[in-house]
Protein backbone atom coordinates (compact mmCIF):
# COMPACT_ATOMS: atom_id res chain seq x y z
CA UNK A 1 0.00 0.00 0.00
CA UNK A 2 0.91 3.39 -0.84
CA UNK A 3 0.29 7.09 0.19
CA UNK A 4 1.62 8.83 -2.41
CA UNK A 5 -0.14 12.10 -2.89
CA UNK A 6 -2.86 11.09 -5.09
CA UNK A 7 -4.06 12.90 -8.10
CA UNK A 8 -6.44 15.73 -8.16
CA UNK A 9 -8.07 17.75 -10.40
CA UNK A 10 -8.02 22.00 -10.38
CA UNK A 11 -10.29 23.90 -7.51
CA UNK A 12 -11.87 26.01 -9.11
CA UNK A 13 -10.58 29.57 -8.12
CA UNK A 14 -9.75 32.51 -9.85
CA UNK A 15 -10.88 32.02 -13.75
CA UNK A 16 -7.90 34.69 -14.96
CA UNK A 17 -5.45 32.68 -16.89
CA UNK A 18 -2.77 35.79 -16.98
CA UNK A 19 -0.93 37.41 -14.34
CA UNK A 20 2.38 39.23 -13.60
CA UNK A 21 3.26 37.07 -11.07
CA UNK A 22 2.58 33.16 -10.73
CA UNK A 23 4.20 31.91 -7.51
CA UNK A 24 4.55 28.32 -7.08
CA UNK A 25 3.92 26.96 -3.67
CA UNK A 26 1.87 28.33 -0.46
CA UNK A 27 4.48 27.36 2.32
CA UNK A 28 6.20 30.47 4.41
CA UNK A 29 7.37 31.42 1.61
CA UNK A 30 4.74 31.49 -0.90
CA UNK A 31 2.75 33.01 1.10
CA UNK A 32 4.77 36.22 2.14
CA UNK A 33 5.56 36.27 -1.49
CA UNK A 34 2.09 36.94 -3.05
CA UNK A 35 1.87 39.88 0.38
CA UNK A 36 4.65 41.10 -1.20
CA UNK A 37 3.47 41.39 -4.71
CA UNK A 38 -0.08 41.89 -4.74
CA UNK A 39 -0.41 44.34 -1.70
CA UNK A 40 2.60 45.97 -1.53
CA UNK A 41 3.51 46.27 -5.27
CA UNK A 42 -0.27 45.92 -6.98
CA UNK A 43 0.08 42.91 -8.94
CA UNK A 44 -1.68 40.53 -9.92
CA UNK A 45 -0.92 37.04 -8.45
CA UNK A 46 -1.88 33.58 -8.40
CA UNK A 47 -0.10 30.85 -5.84
CA UNK A 48 -0.64 27.26 -7.21
CA UNK A 49 -0.64 24.42 -4.32
CA UNK A 50 -0.82 21.06 -4.86
CA UNK A 51 -2.21 20.82 -1.61
CA UNK A 52 -5.97 21.50 -0.66
CA UNK A 53 -4.49 24.10 2.30
CA UNK A 54 -1.35 26.08 3.00
CA UNK A 55 1.68 25.07 4.88
CA UNK A 56 3.82 23.68 2.44
CA UNK A 57 6.69 21.44 4.37
CA UNK A 58 4.37 21.54 7.54
CA UNK A 59 1.04 20.43 5.34
CA UNK A 60 2.57 17.38 4.70
CA UNK A 61 4.68 16.87 6.98
CA UNK A 62 2.66 15.13 10.00
CA UNK A 63 4.21 12.16 11.35
CA UNK A 64 4.11 11.47 14.39
CA UNK A 65 6.24 13.89 16.90
CA UNK A 66 6.59 16.67 13.80
CA UNK A 67 7.99 19.46 15.53
CA UNK A 68 9.97 23.23 14.41
CA UNK A 69 13.63 22.66 15.64
CA UNK A 70 13.36 26.49 15.60
CA UNK A 71 12.09 28.28 18.86
CA UNK A 72 8.53 29.17 17.99
CA UNK A 73 8.90 32.98 18.82
CA UNK A 74 11.67 33.43 15.83
CA UNK A 75 9.63 31.13 14.00
CA UNK A 76 7.08 33.55 12.32
CA UNK A 77 7.19 36.10 10.33
CA UNK A 78 9.03 39.20 11.48
CA UNK A 79 7.72 41.57 8.95
CA UNK A 80 4.34 42.76 10.26
CA UNK A 81 3.68 44.11 14.02
CA UNK A 82 0.19 42.78 13.77
CA UNK A 83 1.04 39.31 13.39
CA UNK A 84 3.31 39.22 15.71
CA UNK A 85 0.98 40.89 18.48
CA UNK A 86 -2.20 38.60 18.05
CA UNK A 87 -0.53 35.31 17.59
CA UNK A 88 0.42 33.31 20.62
CA UNK A 89 2.46 30.54 20.86
CA UNK A 90 1.96 27.47 23.45
CA UNK A 91 5.26 25.39 23.32
CA UNK A 92 8.98 27.14 23.16
CA UNK A 93 9.15 24.64 19.85
CA UNK A 94 5.64 24.37 17.93
CA UNK A 95 4.36 21.19 16.91
CA UNK A 96 3.04 20.54 13.57
CA UNK A 97 -0.38 21.33 13.80
CA UNK A 98 0.42 24.14 15.71
CA UNK A 99 2.62 25.56 13.00
CA UNK A 100 -0.40 25.18 10.62
CA UNK A 101 -2.68 26.74 12.58
CA UNK A 102 -0.15 29.75 12.22
CA UNK A 103 0.04 29.71 9.14
CA UNK A 104 -3.74 29.72 8.32
CA UNK A 105 -3.72 32.70 10.90
CA UNK A 106 -1.14 34.88 8.94
CA UNK A 107 -3.40 33.52 5.32
CA UNK A 108 -6.54 34.72 6.80
CA UNK A 109 -5.27 37.71 8.56
CA UNK A 110 -3.66 38.93 5.49
CA UNK A 111 -6.74 37.58 3.09
CA UNK A 112 -4.65 35.06 0.68
CA UNK A 113 -6.44 32.49 0.34
CA UNK A 114 -8.41 33.82 -2.50
CA UNK A 115 -5.47 34.24 -4.57
CA UNK A 116 -4.26 30.40 -4.21
CA UNK A 117 -5.05 27.60 -6.28
CA UNK A 118 -5.23 24.68 -4.53
CA UNK A 119 -5.39 21.03 -5.70
CA UNK A 120 -3.07 22.34 -8.36
CA UNK A 121 0.25 20.61 -9.34
CA UNK A 122 2.71 22.48 -12.24
CA UNK A 123 3.97 19.78 -14.13
CA UNK A 124 5.26 22.21 -16.65
CA UNK A 125 6.84 26.05 -16.93
CA UNK A 126 7.92 27.32 -20.13
CA UNK A 127 9.70 30.49 -20.97
CA UNK A 128 8.16 31.75 -24.30
CA UNK A 129 11.26 34.39 -25.39
CA UNK A 130 8.82 35.97 -28.16
CA UNK A 131 5.95 37.03 -25.42
CA UNK A 132 8.33 37.64 -22.32
CA UNK A 133 6.43 35.61 -20.27
CA UNK A 134 5.91 32.33 -18.35
CA UNK A 135 3.21 29.52 -19.47
CA UNK A 136 2.79 27.37 -16.77
CA UNK A 137 1.21 23.78 -17.12
CA UNK A 138 -0.98 22.07 -14.67
CA UNK A 139 -1.63 18.28 -14.12
CA UNK A 140 -5.35 18.94 -14.97
CA UNK A 141 -3.98 20.37 -18.04
CA UNK A 142 -4.88 24.35 -17.11
CA UNK A 143 -2.55 27.13 -19.07
CA UNK A 144 -1.31 30.21 -16.99
CA UNK A 145 0.98 32.81 -17.82
CA UNK A 146 2.55 35.66 -16.19
CA UNK A 147 5.62 37.80 -16.35
CA UNK A 148 7.48 36.44 -13.41
CA UNK A 149 7.36 33.01 -12.20
CA UNK A 150 8.24 32.84 -8.44
CA UNK A 151 9.55 28.91 -7.22
CA UNK A 152 8.55 28.96 -3.43
CA UNK A 153 8.67 25.05 -3.30
CA UNK A 154 10.63 24.76 -0.25
CA UNK A 155 13.72 22.71 0.19
CA UNK A 156 12.78 19.91 1.87
CA UNK A 157 9.43 18.73 -0.28
CA UNK A 158 10.72 15.83 -2.66
CA UNK A 159 10.16 12.53 -0.87
CA UNK A 160 13.29 10.27 -1.17
CA UNK A 161 11.68 6.72 -0.96
CA UNK A 162 14.82 4.58 -1.34
CA UNK A 163 14.50 2.61 -4.25
CA UNK A 164 14.72 -1.01 -2.25
CA UNK A 165 13.74 -4.24 -4.16
CA UNK A 166 10.03 -5.83 -3.19
CA UNK A 167 8.49 -2.83 -1.68
CA UNK A 168 5.51 -3.68 -3.81
CA UNK A 169 5.18 -6.72 -2.67
CA UNK A 170 5.25 -5.70 0.93
CA UNK A 171 1.78 -6.89 2.33
CA UNK A 172 1.63 -4.45 5.39
CA UNK A 173 1.29 -0.50 5.20
CA UNK A 174 3.93 1.75 4.55
CA UNK A 175 4.47 5.49 4.94
CA UNK A 176 7.22 7.91 4.03
CA UNK A 177 7.09 10.48 6.62
CA UNK A 178 6.76 13.80 4.31
CA UNK A 179 4.16 12.40 2.79
CA UNK A 180 1.76 11.08 6.13
CA UNK A 181 -1.78 10.30 5.96
CA UNK A 182 -3.97 13.20 7.09
CA UNK A 183 -5.89 10.57 9.09
CA UNK A 184 -3.05 9.65 11.25
CA UNK A 185 -1.90 6.16 11.43
CA UNK A 186 -2.56 3.50 14.12
CA UNK A 187 0.40 1.94 15.77
CA UNK A 188 -1.24 0.39 18.83
CA UNK A 189 -0.49 -3.56 18.61
CA UNK A 190 1.40 -3.28 15.44
CA UNK A 191 5.19 -4.41 14.78
CA UNK A 192 6.64 -0.87 13.15
CA UNK A 193 9.93 -0.77 11.41
CA UNK A 194 11.52 2.61 10.77
CA UNK A 195 14.01 3.32 8.48
CA UNK A 196 16.72 6.21 9.16
CA UNK A 197 17.55 8.25 11.99
CA UNK A 198 17.93 11.96 10.69
CA UNK A 199 15.99 14.63 12.15
CA UNK A 200 12.70 12.92 11.51
CA UNK A 201 13.24 9.44 12.61
CA UNK A 202 14.68 11.39 15.73
CA UNK A 203 11.53 12.50 16.26
CA UNK A 204 9.23 9.91 15.36
CA UNK A 205 10.91 7.26 17.13
CA UNK A 206 9.67 7.75 20.72
CA UNK A 207 6.28 8.82 20.04
CA UNK A 208 5.80 5.81 17.61
CA UNK A 209 7.43 3.19 20.79
CA UNK A 210 4.45 4.92 22.99
CA UNK A 211 2.01 2.77 21.13
CA UNK A 212 3.57 0.70 18.64
CA UNK A 213 3.96 -3.40 20.28
CA UNK A 214 7.75 -3.35 19.10
CA UNK A 215 9.45 -0.74 17.29
CA UNK A 216 12.64 -1.45 15.19
CA UNK A 217 14.49 1.27 13.94
CA UNK A 218 16.75 0.51 11.29
CA UNK A 219 19.71 2.65 11.39
CA UNK A 220 22.69 3.79 8.64
CA UNK A 221 24.15 6.41 10.12
CA UNK A 222 24.38 7.26 13.97
CA UNK A 223 23.15 10.98 14.77
CA UNK A 224 24.16 13.08 17.59
CA UNK A 225 20.98 14.54 18.85
CA UNK A 226 20.35 17.22 21.66
CA UNK A 227 17.44 17.64 24.17
CA UNK A 228 14.86 20.10 23.24
CA UNK A 229 14.14 20.84 26.50
CA UNK A 230 10.75 21.41 24.89
CA UNK A 231 8.16 23.04 27.36
CA UNK A 232 4.80 25.40 27.39
CA UNK A 233 5.51 28.83 26.71
CA UNK A 234 4.81 30.94 30.28
CA UNK A 235 2.97 34.25 30.18
CA UNK A 236 6.04 35.61 31.44
CA UNK A 237 8.16 35.11 28.40
CA UNK A 238 5.40 35.71 26.04
CA UNK A 239 5.00 39.38 27.23
CA UNK A 240 9.35 39.84 26.93
CA UNK A 241 8.90 38.55 23.47
CA UNK A 242 6.23 41.12 22.47
CA UNK A 243 8.21 43.62 24.67
CA UNK A 244 11.33 42.65 23.15
CA UNK A 245 10.42 41.84 19.79
CA UNK A 246 12.28 44.67 17.82
CA UNK A 247 15.67 43.70 19.79
CA UNK A 248 14.92 39.85 18.94
CA UNK A 249 14.50 40.31 15.41
CA UNK A 250 18.06 42.74 14.83
CA UNK A 251 19.44 39.32 16.69
CA UNK A 252 18.11 37.21 14.15
CA UNK A 253 19.07 39.45 11.36
CA UNK A 254 22.59 39.62 12.82
CA UNK A 255 23.78 36.16 13.33
CA UNK A 256 24.88 33.47 10.65
CA UNK A 257 21.89 31.06 11.59
CA UNK A 258 19.04 33.34 12.13
CA UNK A 259 17.99 32.43 15.44
CA UNK A 260 17.41 34.17 17.98
CA UNK A 261 20.42 33.41 20.14
CA UNK A 262 23.62 34.62 19.50
CA UNK A 263 27.23 32.04 18.95
CA UNK A 264 29.36 32.56 21.82
CA UNK A 265 32.45 34.90 21.11
CA UNK A 266 35.08 32.32 22.77
CA UNK A 267 36.73 29.33 21.37
CA UNK A 268 36.50 26.46 22.89
CA UNK A 269 40.23 26.44 24.06
CA UNK A 270 39.39 29.52 25.64
CA UNK A 271 38.43 27.91 28.92
CA UNK A 272 39.52 24.89 30.83
CA UNK A 273 38.32 21.66 30.15
CA UNK A 274 36.34 22.19 33.73
CA UNK A 275 34.91 25.24 32.44
CA UNK A 276 34.04 23.73 28.94
CA UNK A 277 32.23 20.86 30.22
CA UNK A 278 30.74 23.07 32.58
CA UNK A 279 29.33 25.28 29.71
CA UNK A 280 28.16 22.18 27.52
CA UNK A 281 26.19 20.67 30.98
CA UNK A 282 24.49 23.59 30.97
CA UNK A 283 23.65 23.80 26.88
CA UNK A 284 22.47 20.75 27.34
CA UNK A 285 20.16 21.02 29.70
CA UNK A 286 19.05 24.93 28.32
CA UNK A 287 18.01 22.21 25.23
CA UNK A 288 18.13 23.11 21.04
CA UNK A 289 20.12 24.31 19.07
CA UNK A 290 21.86 26.79 21.25
CA UNK A 291 24.09 24.09 22.18
CA UNK A 292 25.86 24.53 19.20
CA UNK A 293 26.72 28.08 19.70
CA UNK A 294 28.27 26.91 23.04
CA UNK A 295 32.22 28.32 21.30
CA UNK A 296 32.56 29.76 18.07
CA UNK A 297 34.67 27.46 16.49
CA UNK A 298 32.64 24.38 17.09
CA UNK A 299 31.85 24.46 13.07
CA UNK A 300 35.34 25.16 11.89
CA UNK A 301 37.83 23.65 14.23
CA UNK A 302 38.10 19.78 14.49
CA UNK A 303 39.44 19.74 17.67
CA UNK A 304 36.90 22.41 18.97
CA UNK A 305 34.38 20.36 17.29
CA UNK A 306 35.75 16.96 18.81
CA UNK A 307 35.02 18.09 22.46
CA UNK A 308 31.10 18.80 21.69
CA UNK A 309 30.95 15.57 19.83
CA UNK A 310 32.61 13.30 22.50
CA UNK A 311 30.35 15.58 25.06
CA UNK A 312 27.50 14.63 23.03
CA UNK A 313 28.35 10.97 23.03
CA UNK A 314 29.42 10.58 27.16
CA UNK A 315 25.79 11.79 27.12
CA UNK A 316 24.57 8.68 24.88
CA UNK A 317 26.73 6.41 26.78
CA UNK A 318 25.32 7.70 30.14
CA UNK A 319 21.29 7.47 28.83
CA UNK A 320 21.26 4.50 27.18
CA UNK A 321 21.70 1.82 29.87
CA UNK A 322 22.54 -1.78 27.40
CA UNK A 323 26.18 -0.91 26.62
CA UNK A 324 25.79 -2.68 23.39
CA UNK A 325 23.40 -0.52 21.79
CA UNK A 326 25.00 2.90 23.61
CA UNK A 327 27.64 1.96 21.79
CA UNK A 328 25.73 1.47 18.43
CA UNK A 329 24.50 4.90 18.77
CA UNK A 330 27.54 7.16 19.99
CA UNK A 331 29.65 5.27 17.11
CA UNK A 332 29.06 8.49 14.89
CA UNK A 333 31.98 9.53 12.96
CA UNK A 334 31.20 12.58 11.59
CA UNK A 335 31.77 16.05 13.37
CA UNK A 336 28.93 17.77 15.68
CA UNK A 337 26.67 19.45 13.25
CA UNK A 338 28.25 18.21 10.20
CA UNK A 339 25.05 17.04 9.15
CA UNK A 340 21.96 18.74 10.13
CA UNK A 341 21.81 18.65 14.17
CA UNK A 342 18.91 17.45 15.76
CA UNK A 343 17.35 17.97 18.88
CA UNK A 344 14.92 15.61 20.40
CA UNK A 345 12.79 14.86 23.41
CA UNK A 346 13.56 11.12 24.71
CA UNK A 347 15.03 9.68 21.59
CA UNK A 348 17.93 7.54 23.21
CA UNK A 349 15.80 6.80 26.60
CA UNK A 350 13.53 5.56 23.78
CA UNK A 351 16.20 2.30 23.88
CA UNK A 352 15.88 1.62 27.19
CA UNK A 353 12.27 0.68 26.56
CA UNK A 354 11.58 -2.89 26.16
CA UNK A 355 9.68 -2.70 22.98
CA UNK A 356 12.46 -1.17 20.55
CA UNK A 357 15.06 -2.65 18.96
CA UNK A 358 18.03 -1.03 17.23
CA UNK A 359 19.13 -2.72 14.20
CA UNK A 360 23.00 -1.37 12.88
CA UNK A 361 22.33 -1.28 8.78
CA UNK A 362 25.66 -0.10 7.86
CA UNK A 363 27.42 -3.13 8.21
CA UNK A 364 24.34 -5.38 7.44
CA UNK A 365 22.92 -3.28 4.74
CA UNK A 366 18.86 -3.54 3.62
CA UNK A 367 18.81 -5.96 0.98
CA UNK A 368 14.70 -5.64 -0.08
CA UNK A 369 11.60 -5.56 1.04
CA UNK A 370 9.89 -8.97 1.62
CA UNK A 371 6.08 -9.49 2.01
CA UNK A 372 6.49 -9.51 5.56
CA UNK A 373 9.05 -7.47 6.64
CA UNK A 374 12.94 -6.25 5.71
CA UNK A 375 15.70 -8.49 5.02
CA UNK A 376 18.95 -7.47 5.34
CA UNK A 377 22.22 -8.84 3.50
CA UNK A 378 23.47 -11.00 6.22
CA UNK A 379 19.71 -12.85 5.46
CA UNK A 380 18.40 -11.33 9.21
CA UNK A 381 15.08 -10.67 8.43
CA UNK A 382 12.59 -7.71 10.58
CA UNK A 383 9.49 -8.52 10.56
CA UNK A 384 6.87 -5.38 10.57
CA UNK A 385 2.83 -4.46 10.29
CA UNK A 386 4.22 -1.15 9.45
CA UNK A 387 7.11 0.31 7.53
CA UNK A 388 7.95 4.07 8.30
CA UNK A 389 10.23 5.87 5.84
CA UNK A 390 11.74 8.43 7.35
CA UNK A 391 14.58 8.45 4.99
CA UNK A 392 14.91 12.31 4.18
CA UNK A 393 14.32 14.15 0.61
CA UNK A 394 15.95 15.01 -2.91
CA UNK A 395 16.78 18.21 -0.72
CA UNK A 396 16.91 21.64 -1.88
CA UNK A 397 16.86 20.54 -5.66
CA UNK A 398 14.56 17.79 -6.26
CA UNK A 399 11.18 19.62 -6.57
CA UNK A 400 12.42 22.02 -8.93
CA UNK A 401 14.06 19.84 -10.89
CA UNK A 402 10.70 17.82 -10.82
CA UNK A 403 8.45 20.86 -12.63
CA UNK A 404 9.53 21.03 -16.25
CA UNK A 405 11.14 24.25 -15.73
CA UNK A 406 12.06 25.05 -19.61
CA UNK A 407 14.27 28.55 -19.78
CA UNK A 408 15.49 30.74 -23.19
CA UNK A 409 15.69 28.17 -26.43
CA UNK A 410 14.41 25.12 -24.53
CA UNK A 411 16.72 24.80 -22.41
CA UNK A 412 15.63 22.43 -19.49
CA UNK A 413 16.83 23.13 -16.02
CA UNK A 414 17.88 19.55 -15.43
CA UNK A 415 20.59 20.04 -18.48
CA UNK A 416 21.54 23.53 -16.93
CA UNK A 417 22.14 21.90 -13.62
CA UNK A 418 23.30 18.74 -15.13
CA UNK A 419 26.92 19.37 -12.95
CA UNK A 420 25.01 20.67 -10.04
CA UNK A 421 22.91 23.49 -9.20
CA UNK A 422 24.51 26.24 -10.90
CA UNK A 423 22.82 30.06 -10.17
CA UNK A 424 23.20 33.47 -8.98
CA UNK A 425 22.47 34.23 -5.27
CA UNK A 426 20.54 30.93 -5.35
CA UNK A 427 17.74 33.66 -6.47
CA UNK A 428 17.99 33.51 -10.38
CA UNK A 429 19.78 30.83 -12.86
CA UNK A 430 20.96 31.88 -16.43
CA UNK A 431 19.07 31.01 -19.21
CA UNK A 432 15.65 31.32 -17.14
CA UNK A 433 14.85 34.91 -17.26
CA UNK A 434 12.41 36.20 -14.54
CA UNK A 435 12.69 32.98 -12.77
CA UNK A 436 13.29 33.44 -9.07
CA UNK A 437 13.63 30.92 -6.60
CA UNK A 438 13.13 31.43 -2.84
CA UNK A 439 15.92 29.37 -0.45
CA UNK A 440 17.36 27.95 -3.59
CA UNK A 441 20.27 26.23 -3.75
CA UNK A 442 23.14 28.72 -3.36
CA UNK A 443 20.78 30.30 -0.56
CA UNK A 444 21.90 30.06 3.14
CA UNK A 445 18.24 28.61 3.77
CA UNK A 446 18.35 25.45 5.47
CA UNK A 447 21.33 26.40 7.79
CA UNK A 448 19.00 28.97 9.13
CA UNK A 449 15.85 29.05 11.05
CA UNK A 450 14.04 29.59 7.54
CA UNK A 451 11.53 32.37 8.27
CA UNK A 452 14.49 34.89 8.13
CA UNK A 453 15.98 33.70 4.66
CA UNK A 454 12.44 33.40 3.27
CA UNK A 455 11.74 37.06 4.59
CA UNK A 456 15.02 38.26 2.86
CA UNK A 457 14.52 36.69 -0.08
CA UNK A 458 10.79 37.74 -1.07
CA UNK A 459 11.42 41.46 -0.15
CA UNK A 460 14.82 41.42 -1.92
CA UNK A 461 12.62 39.30 -4.83
CA UNK A 462 9.64 41.96 -4.83
CA UNK A 463 12.20 44.72 -4.48
CA UNK A 464 13.95 43.71 -7.61
CA UNK A 465 10.27 43.59 -9.56
CA UNK A 466 9.71 46.84 -7.83
CA UNK A 467 12.78 48.18 -9.81
CA UNK A 468 12.19 46.45 -13.02
CA UNK A 469 8.57 47.90 -12.99
CA UNK A 470 9.72 51.23 -12.53
CA UNK A 471 12.40 51.41 -15.00
CA UNK A 472 10.65 49.80 -17.90
CA UNK A 473 13.05 47.11 -17.75
CA UNK A 474 11.23 43.69 -19.31
CA UNK A 475 13.61 40.88 -18.13
CA UNK A 476 16.41 39.79 -15.71
CA UNK A 477 18.59 36.81 -15.98
CA UNK A 478 22.15 36.48 -13.97
CA UNK A 479 25.53 36.52 -16.24
CA UNK A 480 27.04 33.51 -16.77
CA UNK A 481 30.37 34.68 -15.19
CA UNK A 482 28.16 36.03 -11.63
CA UNK A 483 26.73 32.45 -11.47
CA UNK A 484 30.01 30.72 -12.06
CA UNK A 485 31.49 33.07 -9.24
CA UNK A 486 28.72 32.44 -6.98
CA UNK A 487 29.23 29.02 -7.48
CA UNK A 488 32.49 29.30 -6.14
CA UNK A 489 31.47 31.26 -3.39
CA UNK A 490 29.20 29.15 -2.14
CA UNK A 491 32.20 26.14 -2.35
CA UNK A 492 34.59 28.64 -0.47
CA UNK A 493 32.24 29.19 2.30
CA UNK A 494 31.74 25.39 2.55
CA UNK A 495 35.11 24.85 3.02
CA UNK A 496 35.72 27.24 5.39
CA UNK A 497 33.48 25.08 8.04
CA UNK A 498 33.36 21.35 8.54
CA UNK A 499 30.23 20.91 7.06
CA UNK A 500 32.20 19.68 3.72
CA UNK A 501 33.64 17.22 5.09
CA UNK A 502 31.04 15.32 5.39
CA UNK A 503 30.56 12.84 2.48
CA UNK A 504 27.46 11.18 3.18
CA UNK A 505 25.04 14.23 3.85
CA UNK A 506 21.88 15.76 2.13
CA UNK A 507 23.44 19.30 2.30
CA UNK A 508 26.00 17.30 -0.26
CA UNK A 509 23.43 15.40 -2.32
CA UNK A 510 24.64 12.01 -1.59
CA UNK A 511 21.52 10.63 -0.27
CA UNK A 512 19.86 10.45 -3.57
CA UNK A 513 21.47 7.85 -5.96
CA UNK A 514 22.94 9.52 -9.24
CA UNK A 515 22.62 13.26 -7.53
CA UNK A 516 25.97 15.51 -8.33
CA UNK A 517 27.96 16.02 -5.33
CA UNK A 518 27.66 20.00 -4.53
CA UNK A 519 27.18 21.19 -1.46
CA UNK A 520 24.43 23.47 -2.02
CA UNK A 521 23.79 25.97 0.60
CA UNK A 522 24.91 29.02 1.21
CA UNK A 523 27.44 28.26 4.38
CA UNK A 524 28.94 32.13 4.79
CA UNK A 525 26.32 33.00 7.12
CA UNK A 526 23.12 34.67 6.27
CA UNK A 527 23.98 38.20 7.59
CA UNK A 528 26.77 38.18 5.41
CA UNK A 529 24.27 36.68 2.10
CA UNK A 530 21.70 39.67 3.33
CA UNK A 531 24.66 42.39 2.87
CA UNK A 532 25.97 40.77 -0.30
CA UNK A 533 22.27 40.80 -1.71
CA UNK A 534 21.78 44.14 -0.70
CA UNK A 535 24.99 45.89 -2.32
CA UNK A 536 24.06 44.10 -5.64
CA UNK A 537 20.65 45.71 -5.47
CA UNK A 538 22.34 49.17 -4.54
CA UNK A 539 24.93 48.39 -7.51
CA UNK A 540 22.05 48.84 -9.86
CA UNK A 541 21.51 44.92 -9.95
CA UNK A 542 25.41 43.77 -10.46
CA UNK A 543 25.53 40.25 -12.00
CA UNK A 544 22.68 40.28 -13.79
CA UNK A 545 21.79 41.35 -17.22
CA UNK A 546 18.80 43.56 -17.44
CA UNK A 547 17.03 44.51 -20.73
P1 LIG B 1 17.61 13.05 6.65
O1 LIG B 1 18.30 13.94 7.58
O2 LIG B 1 18.08 13.00 5.23
O3 LIG B 1 17.66 11.58 7.29
C1 LIG B 1 17.28 10.46 6.53
C2 LIG B 1 17.64 9.21 7.29
O4 LIG B 1 17.29 8.08 6.49
C3 LIG B 1 19.13 9.10 7.57
O5 LIG B 1 19.31 8.48 8.80
C4 LIG B 1 19.59 8.21 6.43
O6 LIG B 1 20.79 7.55 6.68
C5 LIG B 1 18.43 7.26 6.33
N1 LIG B 1 18.39 6.59 5.04
C6 LIG B 1 18.18 7.17 3.82
N2 LIG B 1 18.25 6.24 2.86
C7 LIG B 1 18.52 5.07 3.48
C8 LIG B 1 18.72 3.74 3.01
N3 LIG B 1 18.68 3.45 1.71
N4 LIG B 1 19.00 2.78 3.93
C9 LIG B 1 19.06 3.08 5.24
N5 LIG B 1 18.88 4.33 5.74
C10 LIG B 1 18.61 5.30 4.86
O7 LIG B 1 16.06 13.36 6.57
P2 LIG B 1 15.08 13.86 7.73
O8 LIG B 1 13.71 13.79 7.20
O9 LIG B 1 15.39 13.17 8.99
O10 LIG B 1 15.49 15.34 7.94
C11 LIG B 1 15.43 16.26 6.84
C12 LIG B 1 15.35 17.65 7.35
O11 LIG B 1 14.00 17.93 7.71
C13 LIG B 1 16.08 17.96 8.59
O12 LIG B 1 17.42 18.16 8.42
C14 LIG B 1 15.37 19.18 9.09
O13 LIG B 1 15.84 20.31 8.40
C15 LIG B 1 13.97 18.93 8.74
P3 LIG B 1 22.20 8.24 6.26
O14 LIG B 1 22.42 9.33 7.25
O15 LIG B 1 22.00 8.78 4.86
O16 LIG B 1 23.16 7.15 6.32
Amino acid sequence: MTNVAQTRGDSTGSEATEFDALVVGAGFSGLYQLHALRDRLGLTVQVLEAADGVGGTWYWNRYPGARCDSESHSYCFSFSEELINDWEWSERYPAQPEVMRYLNFVADRLDLKRDIRFHTKVVAAEYDEARNRWLVTTEAGAHLSATYLITAVGCLSAANIPDFPGLDRFEGDWHHTGLWPHEGVDFAGKRVIQIGTGSTGIQAAPVIAETAEHLTVLQRTPNYSVPAQNAPLTDEFRRHVKATYPEIRRVMRSTPNGHAFTIADRSAFDVTPEEREAIYEAAWAKGGLQFRASFRDVLVNKEANDTAAEFVKKKIREIVKDPATAEQLANIDHPYAGKRPPIDTNYFETFNRDNVTLVDVRTDPIEEITATGVRLRSGAEHVADIIVFATGFDAMTGTLLKMGIRGRDGLTLEQAWEAGPRNYLGLQVPGFPNLFTVTGPGSPSVLCNMPVPIEQHVEWIADCIAHLRQHGIDRIEPEAAAADDWVEQVNRAARATLLSEVEHSWYLGANVPGKPRVFMPYAGGMARYRAICDEVAANGYSGFALR
